[in-house]
């Protein structure tokens, strides 16, 4: 196990002649216009909520794109800010993109080619030359800003995930004393299903000129070195984990991300959020003896509709519940201009209509559909109200709200209903395990986990939560910065 002081010791000793530059898409703060006012909040992303505590206790720059409608207002010349706002650690570098490129590289290429490439969910990838051209541009734009923060110093750059796969490639051209680690966030497919993307050459090139690349779980390792094997002209030195290509080595490693789980704690306990669990009692009504929850970006990869079937399934099996028992969903909506986005947020609010209207009784309704962003406290606060979570992907790379509910619960009760298709069901064996495309698996593990006796809910919590405060995302980063930190910088 290790905390924020840990790493920041390591990070300290390993990084310490050296620039850390942390290079992702989406920002840590964003911020925006309320008003009159300008304010600022943390983005609905499992890897902006893993990095801020890292960078935090690293320290160095962050470069990511500016979102915010005031982003502009409160950087520097330089489009740098100190963060986080209320007690500067690290710096945020804003880079700015068009219309045009955030739709080509974010919305097009990114989010309708490589997601659903990797994710297997059964959408189909669009791949468009243009987004793909875009693409390539937006990473130029990223490698370019990288180098002006690296000039001639000697430095590590991190890079996150999807939207950034030709990066290491373009820095290494200007600054070839640059060691790279790219940590790939989202599921890695097998070799039948990467292969139809178009330009899946390029994509590993641009990828394999990093020096370690890194995955959530052994599984997505192997299918990555699957991939190159067959596609590229390499060697795959298995027992090292690494591939060679041209004289330059690339180790491909697994380190499960995790979340901050004493802040989390620290979160839900106290006075605070037992006022904030007693004001959502008050304004939903929240008193049924049974409370689960759903907490979720609304992406077509989390399996919100099966776990909603699944509910209504529950409650036409055992009638008996209607009225002692709500769901709460929590979605903020997300990457909203995409068809697929707006299709899957159709079908959420259908189907909570019409289930609620199949079971409704007076006031009370099975499920509450809270559609907007919360705030950490109130995210807590939730979690902390319900016997028990349903996460249900179709596929994830790892899911940080598994992690999340299971932080939160200091009380030592609640139980974690959890897809098997996660990175997190890797560690999370005490949670009830299921196949979310199976409606009567989710409805049986319902039933379950309202019948659960306090024992076997208290051990396998207990357990639930040794595992994440072990393996939380200081000890995840901290095994990264040790890998990185054995690689020499080139000569010269
Ligand atoms: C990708 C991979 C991997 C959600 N609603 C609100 C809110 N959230 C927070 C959650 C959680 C985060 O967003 C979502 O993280 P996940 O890990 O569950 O999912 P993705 O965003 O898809 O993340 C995933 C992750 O990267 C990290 O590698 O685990 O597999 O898909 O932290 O709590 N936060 C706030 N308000 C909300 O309404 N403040």
């Amino acid at each position: 196990m290790m905390d924020k002081s840990e790493l920041q010791r390591l990070a300290q000793d390993k990084l310490k002649d050296y620039l850390f530059i942390v290079v992702s898409n989406r920002e840590p703060y964003i911020h925006s216009w309320v008003g009159e006012e300008i304010r600022y909040s943390r983005p609905a992303s499992g890897l902006t909520v893993a990095l801020d505590p890292v960078m935090q206790a690293c320290g160095g720059i962050w470069i990511a794109y500016g979102s915010g409608d005031a982003d502009r207002e409160v950087v520097d010349k330089e489009d740098k800010i100190s963060v986080p706002p209320e007690a500067p650690q690290y710096i945020l570098k804003r880079l700015w993109l068009s219309k045009e490129e955030e739709e080509g590289y974010y919305d097009g290429f990114s989010n309708q080619a490589l997601w659903p490439l990797c994710h297997i969910v059964h959408v189909k990838p669009k791949f468009d030359e243009k987004d793909w051209n875009t693409y390539k541009e937006v990473n130029q734009r990223f490698a370019d800003a990288v180098c002006a923060e690296v000039g001639e110093k000697n430095a590590f750059v991190f890079i996150q995930d999807y939207h950034l796969t030709l990066l290491a490639r373009k820095i290494k051209e200007h600054c070839p004393r640059v060691i790279s680690a790219q940590f790939w966030h989202i599921p890695w497919p097998n070799y039948e299903a990467f292969r139809i993307c178009p330009w899946h050459e390029e994509i590993l090139d641009g990828l394999l000129a990093n020096d370690l690349v890194g995955f959530h779980i052994l599984h997505h390792c192997n299918n990555f070195l699957e991939t190159v094997d067959r596609i590229l002209e390499c060697r795959i030195e298995r027992e090292k984990y690494a591939i060679v290509r041209k004289g330059h080595s690339t180790f491909v490693r697994p380190f499960p991300i995790s979340v901050d789980f004493h802040e989390v704690s620290g979160r839900a306990s106290g006075e605070e959020v037992t006022k904030e669990m007693e004001r959502l009692r008050h304004q939903y009504d929240l008193r049924q003896e049974f409370i689960s929850i759903g907490i979720d970006r609304l992406d077509y990869t989390k399996g919100i509709p099966e776990r909603l079937k699944a509910i209504d399934l529950f409650l036409s099996k055992n009638p008996e519940y209607e009225g002692r028992f709500t769901f709460v969903q929590v979605g903020e909506p997300s990457r909203v201009h995409i068809d697929e986005y707006k299709k899957i947020n159709e079908e959420i609010g259908e189907l909570i209509d019409e289930i609620n209207w199949r079971h409704f009784r007076g006031r009370w309704r099975p499920i509450l559909y809270i559609k907007e962003h919360l705030s950490p406290l109130t995210l807590v606060a939730l979690q902390r109200l319900a016997n028990f979570s349903i996460v249900s992907s179709l596929h994830d790379g790892m899911n940080l709200v598994a992690k999340e509910f299971v932080s939160s619960r200091l009380d030592g009760d609640g139980i974690l209903i959890l897809s098997r298709f996660t990175g997190a069901a890797q560690e999370l064996t005490e949670a009830l395990l299921v196949n979310p495309y199976s409606v009567d698996a989710i409805t049986e593990a319902i039933k379950k986990a309202v019948e659960m006796p306090e024992d076997e809910r208290r051990r396998r919590m207990s357990k639930l939560r040794a595992v994440v405060q072990e393996n939380n995302v200081y000890s995840w980063a901290g095994n990264i910065i040790s890998e990185i930190a054995k690689f020499e910088f080139p000569e010269g």
